[in-house]
């Protein structure tokens, strides 16, 4: 399919509303919303050293156990903002995106956050009947990719 500026730039607002969507579900603690926009047998890695998540089944309860065991005795609101999206539609009409993540963290009383850590993130976005939704996403971590 050819790509034209147009509709290039209609993709990049849909996309962009898609992964606004996703996030505030996350954010909010709504991990099987969260993972409702993956495929059914959908990819998620977003920590080295823990497997990747597969399924949305698996991705909401990854989500959950990592959320659990992190921030139990530490209550935080925590926002994952984007920025720097470029976009590469396949010829087979999957989206390639990557773009960079910063993770704000929030403590009660605090009113410096916590920005941390600094990612890129790369999606493979993919449409079902009319829909986007991940069918796989990778986060790499800057501060691991420098040692
Ligand atoms: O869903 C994401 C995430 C994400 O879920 C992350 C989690 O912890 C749970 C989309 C795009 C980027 C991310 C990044 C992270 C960071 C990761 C590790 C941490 O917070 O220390």
């Amino acid at each position: 399919m050819t790509t034209t500026t147009e509709s290039l730039t209609a993709l990049y607002a849909e996309v962009q509303q898609f992964h606004a969507a996703q996030m505030q579900a996350l954010d909010g603690g709504d991990f099987d919303t969260y993972s409702a926009t993956f495929t059914e047998d959908g990819e998620f890695e977003h920590t080295p050293g823990r497997p990747a998540a597969r399924t949305r089944a698996g991705i909401a309860e990854e989500l959950r156990g990592y959320h659990r065991e992190r921030f139990a005795d530490d209550p935080v609101q925590r926002r994952h903002s984007f920025s720097m999206l470029r976009l590469a539609p396949r010829p087979d009409g999957a989206i390639d995106a990557t773009f960079y993540c910063l993770v704000i963290t929030s403590r009660p009383g605090i009113r410096v956050p916590e920005i941390a850590p600094s990612c890129t993130v790369h999606d493979v976005l993919v449409r079902e009947q009319g829909k986007l939704l991940t069918r796989s996403r990778r986060v790499a971590h800057d501060y691991l990719s420098l040692v």
